[in-house]
């Protein structure tokens, strides 16, 4: 079987990271190679990124945070994705191109049209399979708060996080075949399950 590209994606708080080593755990039982990665920040250069976006105290456009998203990207897919979905390894990745539509397009508001176009010309992998992590802003944001100091993005406004939430539901009505929203109310044994019962289709 060709190895498969699989993506989580959500509102911050929605319960991806935590669901990473439940798929961890079904893979090694199958015997499968697999890595597990993120964005923004894979590699060295993606961490300095990484640096920036986050940071408060970072004062840039809308455009120029899509620009860094989409060079974090680009570096991603060439030295990460690419190389080990060709070595036969799975590849697992906490946020990908879906995390920009929702936040920069849904978000911040730009021209879903011209992000579509960037992702177009950067000639992106399409994942095999993305779970979406839903849940009402609310609770998320409750749950990042426990976590202590906010980053840039923990720190908007509730409506800028209704809104990312809003687009990622439209891209998964949109994409029913490759997205698949697992409901994040649930306590963690329930979307533990959920998560097993989505990656075992791939089989
Ligand atoms: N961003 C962007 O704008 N555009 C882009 O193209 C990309 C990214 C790629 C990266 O932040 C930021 O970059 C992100 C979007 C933006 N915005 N923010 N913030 P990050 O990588 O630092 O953070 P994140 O991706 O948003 O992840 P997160 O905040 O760590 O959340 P999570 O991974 O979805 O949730 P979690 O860590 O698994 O769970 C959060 C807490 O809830 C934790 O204490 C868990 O124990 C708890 N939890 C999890 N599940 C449950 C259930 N079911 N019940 C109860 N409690 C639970």
């Amino acid at each position: 079987m060709r190895a498969k590209f699989i993506t989580l994606e959500g509102i911050e708080g929605s319960g991806k990271t935590t669901s990473i080593k439940s798929i961890n755990n079904l893979l090694e039982q199958k015997k499968i190679r697999y890595i597990n990665t993120r964005e923004p920040g894979a590699s060295s250069m993606g961490n300095e990124l990484r640096e920036i976006l986050l940071n408060p105290n970072t004062n840039i456009s809308s455009e120029v945070e899509l620009l860094l998203m989409l060079a974090d990207r680009k570096d991603h897919v060439e030295k990460t994705i690419l190389p080990n979905l060709l070595n036969d390894t799975w590849v697992i990745s906490d946020r990908f191109m879906d995390s920009s539509i929702a936040y920069q397009g849904g978000g911040r508001q730009l021209d879903l049209s011209m992000i579509n176009s960037l992702a177009t010309y950067l000639n992106l992998p399409t994942p095999d399979s993305t779970l979406l992590f839903d849940l009402p802003v609310e609770i998320a944001l409750e749950r990042t708060k426990k976590r202590g100091k906010l980053d840039r993005f923990e720190k908007e406004e509730i409506e800028f996080h209704n809104r990312v939430r809003d687009a990622y539901l439209e891209l998964a009505n949109d994409n029913p075949d490759r997205i698949k929203v697992i409901d994040g109310t649930q306590n963690l044994e329930q979307v533990q399950a959920k998560v097993i019962e989505n990656i075992n289709q791939l089989f």
